[in-house]
């Protein structure tokens, strides 16, 4: 299935100024970008960058990956805001913490995609961390339905006053493809419900952020609820915002996070870094033979 991407904004216009990640409508994002078929955005400007380093030297260096001095080139460092590498037709990108970091930048990305006439078969996929529901740490959950956090399947947007509910779906047939990816690599990865909320603490039940006023009780009958009553699981903070945005945009969308640990048995992410590390190059992985498999069957088709 194609995708058709398309912003139908009337007031989007040559002047337009994308400041948080330092390009503008006048540059000549049409040769810069047009070729650009994947865009993979998770939390942490490190992640990103060694994921565009991951990627090139996958695909084998391509000519249209954005270097300087032999380096990848973080395109949006100027701004000071977030980190943008292009490794051949896959941009990378972070999006900081919680949906309205991400709201900022994947407004801007996709203003670019659309200036730069990208306008066919895009793939958005987040590549995050979250706290699991019953899953093994170091699980990759690839999301199925993202739910808010008062356990409602869409993003709650509010514009001019007015909270408006957004649908948000992420793609069966990318999901589908990533979970065969995990399997052909013998990574562990379960597809399953994400729940995103606003907030770290509280919003994900955690006893101990610097409030509290419930009881370990009312917790776990909670995140019990969402996990056996609605198949959550996994926890983190974008999945309804990103794939809402990417359903109004008409593109595709995918999320898939390691799980860092289990929240139905702990609050603390107590994991080592070289654990965390090992599962993020595990996301990498799959997320890499996904698009090495998909670019391969476009060439062939
Ligand atoms: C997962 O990890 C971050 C919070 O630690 C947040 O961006 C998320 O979704
Ligand atoms: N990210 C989250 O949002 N929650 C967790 O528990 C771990 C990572």
């Amino acid at each position: 299935m194609n995708s058709h991407f398309q912003l139908d904004n009337p007031n989007l216009g040559k002047e337009d100024i994308l400041y948080h990640i330092g390009l503008t409508a006048k540059d000549d994002l049409q040769s810069m970008f047009q070729d650009v078929k994947f865009v993979c955005m998770g939390g942490k400007p490190s992640r990103m960058q060694k994921f565009a380093a991951y990627l090139d030297d996958k695909l084998g260096k391509p000519k249209t990956s954005r270097r300087e001095k032999g380096e990848l080139l973080d395109i949006s460092g100027s701004a000071g805001r977030y980190s943008m590498y292009k490794a051949g037709p896959v941009l990378s990108v972070s999006h900081g913490i919680g949906q309205a970091s991400l709201s900022v930048v994947l407004n801007e990305v996709l203003k670019l995609l659309h200036y730069a006439k990208c306008n066919k078969d895009v793939i958005f996929i987040r590549i995050g961390s979250s706290g699991g529901l019953g899953v093994e740490p170091g699980t990759l959950v690839i999301t199925d339905q993202p739910y808010n956090s008062t356990l409602e399947p869409v993003f709650l947007h509010i514009s001019l006053g007015r909270s408006i509910p957004r649908p948000c779906s992420t793609c069966p047939d990318t999901r589908r493809e990533l979970l065969n990816c995990s399997k052909n690599l013998g990574i562990p990865a379960v597809i399953g419900n994400t729940m995103a909320t606003d907030d770290f603490f509280e919003g994900q039940c955690r006893l101990d952020g610097a409030f509290c006023d419930y009881s370990d009780e009312d917790k776990m009958n909670f995140l019990k609820r969402a996990n056996q009553e609605l198949g959550v699981k996994n926890i983190e903070m974008e999945s309804t915002c990103f794939s809402a945005m990417c359903n109004r945009a008409n593109v595709k969308s995918a999320v898939i996070c390691s799980a860092l640990l289990n929240r139905l048995q702990q609050d603390v992410v107590d994991a080592t870094v070289q654990d965390m590390d090992k599962w993020q190059q595990q996301s990498f992985e799959v997320v890499a033979a996904f698009i090495s498999n998909t670019v391969n069957d476009n060439v062939v088709s």
